[in-house]
């Protein structure tokens, strides 16, 4: 009996919160056609980077899956023509945990590419601060941002040539966790956990400081919380915490198409040039997160990334 009550009241709570987050849920709504436009998403094989590419083939753009495994960019390449009759694909390897990798990917892409309209920096773990990158950082705030700060320097003058074009930087609500935060600190190990919260954290700051800096180019940047996706994301945690985010992704998650609506919309959404810097979930413009609200740590970080990645 007791159980019974107990089995109900979970399946309820299931039930509930499913139905919240498929109400609550943004879709983006616009129509915008990519025909002639490059977007190039790193990450792009699974997850929330697969559905932005997949979503970017059928307007009819020239797509450039930007992965670290050819095996996995190829299968997904394979799936996005054949479910949307788009062959313009292209699969560049970059292995955003190594600064070598990420400066020979741009080189390649700054000599081929003869535009670029939407940067997608995507790729992302969440996991696996306590391994060091041969740069001699933690393996998780390399990947998930002083990679993607090079990067994006790096496809700048592309960009800017392409204006008006667009880079959407895809942080979390993890971010407005990093309480901690300490700019003088960033690229050393805490934990896991504070890694990835300060990490997420780095790319609101670097998007706003991103945005000032692009004022008058064409050039506009966004940050987003995707929010809650059951991905392979998951298998870069390791004991307790895995099995901890697999209950709540069970329970609140989106799925991977729902996941991207909001890197879609922050690409493609016309009109929204104004709200360059701004962060977003949903589909809409939100309020800034408490632990974003510091200009000096913003321009402080931006300082420590160019020395960091020896700009
Ligand atoms: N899922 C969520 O609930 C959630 C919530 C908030 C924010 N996000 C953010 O959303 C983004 C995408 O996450 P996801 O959930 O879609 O995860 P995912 O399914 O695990 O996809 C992550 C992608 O990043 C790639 N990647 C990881 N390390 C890389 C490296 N060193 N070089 C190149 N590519 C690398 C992965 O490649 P492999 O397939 O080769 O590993 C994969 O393609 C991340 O930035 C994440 O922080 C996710
Ligand atoms: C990209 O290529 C252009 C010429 O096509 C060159 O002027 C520019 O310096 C290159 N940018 C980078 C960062 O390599
Ligand atoms: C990081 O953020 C998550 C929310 O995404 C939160 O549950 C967690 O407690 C935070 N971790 C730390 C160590 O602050
Ligand atoms: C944006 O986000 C990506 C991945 O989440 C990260 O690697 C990069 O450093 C960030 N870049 C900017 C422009 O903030």
């Amino acid at each position: 009996m007791v159980l019974c009550t107990v089995i109900l009241a979970v399946l309820a709570a299931y039930a509930i919160a499913k139905i919240y987050f498929k109400l609550t849920t943004g879709w983006c709504k616009s129509q915008t056609c990519l025909v002639g436009k490059t977007a190039l998403i790193t990450g792009a094989n699974t997850g929330i980077g697969y559905e932005t590419a997949l979503d970017f083939a059928k307007r009819g753009a020239r797509v450039i899956l930007a992965c670290r495994s050819k095996s996995k960019a190829e299968e997904a390449r394979s799936r996005i023509i054949s479910e949307t009759g788009n062959e313009n694909i292209v699969v560049k390897i970059v292995d955003m945990a190594s600064f070598d990798s990420v400066r020979a990917f741009a080189r390649e892409i700054n000599e081929s590419e003869r535009r670029l309209d939407i940067l997608v920096n995507n790729a992302g773990i969440i996991s696996y601060g306590d391994r060091t990158s041969k740069d001699g950082l933690p393996l998780l705030i390399q990947t998930n941002h002083f990679s993607g700060f090079l990067l994006t320097h790096l496809l700048l003058d592309l960009l800017k040539k392409s204006a008006p074009s667009r880079i959407v930087n895809v942080s979390s609500l993890a971010a407005a966790f990093a309480t901690k935060f300490d700019v003088n600190q960033v690229e050393k190990h805490i934990s896991n956990g504070d890694d990835y919260n300060n990490s997420k954290l780095c790319n609101v700051y670097f998007t706003q400081e991103l945005a000032k800096k692009l004022k008058g180019t064409g050039v506009t940047v966004y940050s987003l919380h995707p929010g809650v996706i059951k991905t392979d994301i998951i298998n870069t945690m390791d004991g307790i915490r895995k099995i901890g985010f697999t209950l709540m992704m069970n329970f609140m998650s989106k799925n991977p198409e729902e996941g991207a609506q909001t890197t879609i919309y922050c690409s493609v959404a016309k009109g929204i040039e104004e709200l360059s810097g701004e962060h977003f979930a949903d589909c809409k413009r939100i309020k800034p997160y408490k632990t974003a609200l510091n200009e000096g740590a913003a321009k402080k970080l931006w300082e420590k990334s160019e020395r960091i990645v020896k700009l």
